[in-house]
């Protein structure tokens, strides 16, 4: 995939809109202090000249520790396998009471960017690749320098999560809604606090857009992976609740996919058992 040539400048921007509190976003005043460039430098610092498919695993600690992942106690949401279509982040957008990655200080400057090292250089001298990066598999491209930071930055999110937390998971997720090998599933839940976190929400929800007729559930809040992490939870010692197409989220997917067969009083999806 193709590389954000402008990736510099684009950080630097939001890293000032984010430390202003031009965001909207629950704002710290400790990021009020944040040297934007000293903060992108750092960004860069651990992978420039670096192999993209061997990135160290604290190439980014530098930049995470100024500009560290924080949440409101009580609304931090997780996602996985809901990628596609936004609707997580768009559901914490206008609802204060989540908050994603995404809305975070790092994961607002990183968010839809592509960036990775270059040991060649490319004639820039920074030591980054500016025309095409590899794609993270687990075979070819393990420590990929852009996984490497979502990684990181997602580790950190989780550590710090306070309250009620949230997690929405596909209910037609080939293969299972909670997938095994998902940062959800390897970095952010084993990394919960048992003693600060008050209840694990999983909210299982259907895709709206693809809407299988007669298939809004592959899996439900009572069999399948779901069942499985809801278990493993619980064996950590969590609180964990499960709600199946929860209205906060039901509301938003049918105001962008109002023709959707799962939405209006005809909705055609399986009935929840
Ligand atoms: P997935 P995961 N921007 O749907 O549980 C761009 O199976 O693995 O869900 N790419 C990202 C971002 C992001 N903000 N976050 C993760 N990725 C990558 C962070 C990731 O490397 C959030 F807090 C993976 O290959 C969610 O709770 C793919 O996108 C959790 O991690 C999504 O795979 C979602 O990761």
């Amino acid at each position: 995939p193709g590389t954000t040539s402008n990736i510099t400048d684009i950080l630097t921007g939001r890293c000032e809109e984010y430390r202003k509190c031009l965001l909207g976003e629950p704002c710290l005043p400790f990021y009020r202090n944040v040297k934007c460039r000293a903060a992108v430098e750092s960004f860069f610092k651990g992978i420039r000249n670096m192999d993209p498919c061997a990135t160290p695993d604290n190439a980014y600690d530098e930049f995470l520790n100024m500009v560290p992942p924080t949440t409101v106690r009580g609304t931090t949401m997780f996602w996985s396998g809901v990628m596609g279509n936004n609707i997580p982040q768009d559901v914490a957008q206008v609802t204060p009471e989540f908050s994603v990655l995404e809305e975070t200080f790092p994961g607002y400057m990183a968010g839809n960017l592509s960036w990775c090292g270059a040991t060649d250089g490319d004639g820039t001298g920074l030591g980054l690749n500016f025309t095409v990066c590899p794609t993270w598999t687990s075979e070819t491209c393990p420590n990929n320098t852009k996984a490497a930071f979502w990684a990181r930055a997602s580790k950190m999110l989780a550590t710090q999560a306070v309250g009620d937390v949230y997690v929405v998971l596909n209910a037609q997720r080939a293969g299972g809604a909670f997938n095994n090998g998902s940062i959800f599933a390897t970095i952010e839940a084993p990394n919960l606090n048992q003693d600060v976190v008050t209840n694990v929400a999983i909210y299982l929800i259907p895709d709206f857009q693809l809407a299988i007729p007669n298939e809004m559930y592959r899996e439900t809040c009572t069999n399948g992976s779901v069942l499985y992490l809801q278990n493993f939870l619980m064996n950590m010692n969590f609180n964990v609740t499960c709600e199946e197409n929860p209205k906060e989220i039901m509301w938003l997917q049918c105001a962008r996919f109002a023709n959707s067969p799962y939405c209006g009083p005809y909705a055609k999806g399986n009935p929840v058992v």
